[in-house]
């Protein structure tokens, strides 16, 4: 099974993945634990170009959404695909919804663009899809307790409002396979929101 989970900055992904994680070993699983922009140790060099902040030239849009594509690329055919052939479960965070999400609600970008390299370079998309939701304050507020800001965590909350009716454009069409989780919970009632939709399937 491929599980992603998705949502604007701070919401609370990598909390309800570690519990997540936590749960399959204990039920006795194979489950693999993977991020996007990165997974592998070349994506990985690849997230560290996206996040930089000091560039020396502005990174185009299209160059970010290639960059997205290569580095998702590699983590296909390296990290994700050979996991799920071995019959792992996968637990990543963030894919491909939040190439739509960010580059094309967000910055703007063409969305025949993405369907283009969707339809060329994504040979799998997840089982399901854990959109962790809440008002973009609260997760800013989260985040940035951290310190540091990246590329994207540098962006005004109008650019992450865009991204958040992406998430929610993107729920609307695929209810199947987005379900929605009220991420202004703690993290233990999270974890229970996602438990009962996978206990469902
Ligand atoms: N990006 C893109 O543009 N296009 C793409 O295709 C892809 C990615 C794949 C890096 O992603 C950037 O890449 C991302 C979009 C872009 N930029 N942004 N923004 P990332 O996933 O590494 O970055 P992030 O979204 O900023 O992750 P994050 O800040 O680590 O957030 P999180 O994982 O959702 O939250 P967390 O680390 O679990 O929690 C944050 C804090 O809140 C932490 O102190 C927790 O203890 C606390 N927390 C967590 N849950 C709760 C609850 N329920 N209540 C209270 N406090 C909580």
């Amino acid at each position: 099974m491929f599980i992603s989970f998705e949502g604007t900055e701070g919401v609370g992904k990598t909390t309800l993945i570690r519990k997540l994680h936590d749960h399959f070993q204990n039920l006795g699983k194979n489950v693999v634990l993977t991020r996007e922009p990165g997974g592998t140790p070349m994506a990985e060099q690849i997230r560290a170009l996206l996040l930089a902040v000091n560039h020396d030239e502005a990174m185009s849009d299209d160059t970010e959404l290639l960059l997205m594509y290569a580095a998702r690329a590699q983590h296909l055919a390296r990290v994700i695909l050979p996991a799920l052939a071995e019959s792992k479960i996968v637990l990543c965070d963030r894919f491909a919804d939040s190439s739509f999400a960010y580059q094309c609600a967000g910055r703007g970008l063409d969305r025949d663009k993405l369907n283009v390299l969707n339809a060329s370079f994504v040979a799998r998309i997840p089982d399901i899809t854990f959109w962790l939701d809440a008002p973009i304050e609260t997760g800013m507020l989260r985040a940035r307790e951290r310190g540091a800001l990246d590329r994207f965590e540098q962006e005004k909350a109008a650019f992450f409002e865009k991204v958040r009716s992406g998430f929610a454009e993107i729920h609307q069409t695929h209810p199947e396979r987005m379900k929605r989780l009220d991420a202004t919970q703690t993290p233990e009632h999270v974890f229970q929101q996602a438990l009962s939709h996978l206990q469902q399937i």
